[in-house]
C-alpha cells in the first residue's frame, strides 16, 4: 500500500515513519512530503532513502492513505484536497477535530465508528488521548461526573524548534532562537498553545471538548491546566477524577490491568510509578499514584504518562490507519 507522510521532515513526522516500520506496516512505497524548501531532501525509511516530494506530486502519485503531521493551516489547505483526490487523510493537527462532520478517533476507544467515506479523520491532542484511554474503562464501569487535570508537558509537543530553545539554553547560548516568549530550562511555563477570551489557553480547551467527543458524553464536566516543562520524553498529568458512583481501589487497578494499551506501574514504596524518563520512546501510556481523593466521595486520584510523539501523536495514526486497513476502509 503506498503511503504519504506530510511533514515527513519534522519531530511527529520522523516518528511516524518510525512506528510505520516497527509495527510492519503493509507500506509498498513511502512518499515524503514536507514544505517547499525540503522538496529534494532525504529520508530513510526501513533501511532506504526517500526524497521529499511537493504535495501537488504526492496526489499525483494516489497514495492510498496520507498520515499529516504539518500543522493545522496546511492540513486546512491540502487535506480537502487529498480527500477529494480519493486518499484517505489521517491528520494530527487540531484543523478537523471539532469539526462534526469529522470523527476523533483513539482506536481503543471510538473506531468502530469509522466508515469508507471518512476521507479526512482526525487524531486527537497528545494531552488528551493519554488521558482518555484511561478514562474511558472508568467512565464505562463507574460514570464520570467531572475531571480535573493538570499536566507538565514536554517541549516536544512544540516541535523541533522548541528542543533546540531547550538544549540552547542549556549549553548557555543566550542568542539562540526563542519559540516561547520565556526561557524554558529551569522554568515552567502555564502557557500551551494561545490564549483565549474566556482566560483558558487552547490546549486547556482542547482536553474539555475532545475529551467529550472521543468518549461520546458531552455530560463529563473536564477542567485543565496545561503546562510546559523543560522535559523531552513525554508529557505527564495529575488527574483527579470524581464519579457518579462508588467504586473500588482494588477494582480500578483490576481494570486498568486488562486496558488494552494501558500499563499500571504503582508501587511506590519501591518508587514504581510513571515518569517521562521511563515513558520515552514506548507506545503504552502509564499510570501510577492510583489513590482516594479523601476530601470527597466516590473520586480517585492518578498519574498519566505517556510519550507524546508516539501514543500522542504517530502511534495513534498509524493505529487509526492499520483499523482501516484491517477493516478494508481504504
Ligand atoms: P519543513 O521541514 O519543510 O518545514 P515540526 O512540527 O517538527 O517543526 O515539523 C513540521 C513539519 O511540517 C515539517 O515536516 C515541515 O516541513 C512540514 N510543513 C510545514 N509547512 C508545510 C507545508 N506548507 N506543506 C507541507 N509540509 C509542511
Ligand atoms: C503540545 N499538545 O504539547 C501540543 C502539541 O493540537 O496537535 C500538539 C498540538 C495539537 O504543545
Amino acid at each position: 500500500m503506498k503511503i504519504a507522510v506530510v511533514g515527513a521532515t519534522g519531530l511527529v513526522g520522523g516518528e511516524i515513519m518510525k512506528v510505520l516500520e516497527e509495527r510492519n506496516f503493509p507500506v509498498t512505497e513511502l512518499i515524503p512530503v514536507a514544505s517547499e524548501r525540503s522538496v529534494g531532501k532525504q529520508v530513510t525509511f526501513k533501511g532506504k532513502q526517500y526524497t521529499v516530494v511537493s504535495y501537488e506530486d504526492a496526489i499525483a502519485a494516489k497514495p492510498a492513505i496520507a498520515i499529516f503531521s504539518a500543522g493545522g493551516s496546511t492540513s486546512l489547505k491540502l487535506a480537502p484536497q487529498f480527500a477529494e483526490a480519493g486518499i484517505t487523510v489521517v491528520d494530527n493537527s487540531s484543523a478537523w477535530r471539532m469539526d462534526p462532520t469529522k470523527k476523533l478517533v483513539v482506536p481503543e476507544i471510538n473506531a468502530g465508528e469509522l466508515t469508507k467515506d471518512d476521507k479526512i479523520i482526525a487524531n486527537p491532542n497528545c494531552s488528551t488521548i493519554q488521558m482518555v484511554v484511561v478514562l474511558n474503562p472508568l467512565h464505562k464501569k463507574y460514570k464520570i461526573r467531572r475531571v480535573v487535570v493538570s499536566t507538565y508537558q514536554s517541549v516536544t509537543g512544540t516541535g523541533k524548534a522548541a528542543v533546540d530553545q531547550l538544549f540552547a539554553e542549556r549549553a548557555g547560548d543566550k542568542e539562540a532562537p526563542k519559540v516561547y516568549p520565556h526561557p524554558i530550562d529551569l522554568n515552567v511555563l502555564p502557557h500551551i498553545d494561545v490564549f483565549l477570551d474566556n482566560g483558558y489557553t487552547k490546549e486547556e480547551m482542547k482536553m474539555t471538548n475532545e475529551t467529550k467527543k472521543i468518549m461520546g458524553d458531552d455530560s463529563i464536566a473536564v477542567t485543565a491546566t496545561t503546562v510546559r516543562i523543560p522535559t523531552i520524553g513525554g508529557h505527564s498529568e495529575a488527574v483527579n477524577i470524581e464519579f457518579e458512583n462508588e467504586y473500588d481501589l482494588d477494582e480500578v487497578r483490576a481494570i486498568l490491568n486488562e486496558t488494552e494499551g494501558v500499563v499500571v506501574q504503582d508501587d511506590p514504596k519501591n518508587f514504581l510509578y510513571p515518569m517521562p524518563l521511563t515513558a520515552h520512546g514506548k507506545d503504552e501510556t502509564f499510570v501510577g499514584r492510583i489513590r482516594r481523593d479523601e476530601s470527597q466521595p466516590n473520586t480517585l486520584n492518578l498519574w498519566i504518562v505517556a510519550d507524546n510523539l508516539r501514543k500522542g501523536a504517530a502511534t495513534n495514526a498509524v493505529q487509526i490507519a492499520e483499523y482501516l486497513v484491517q477493516h478494508a476502509l481504504v
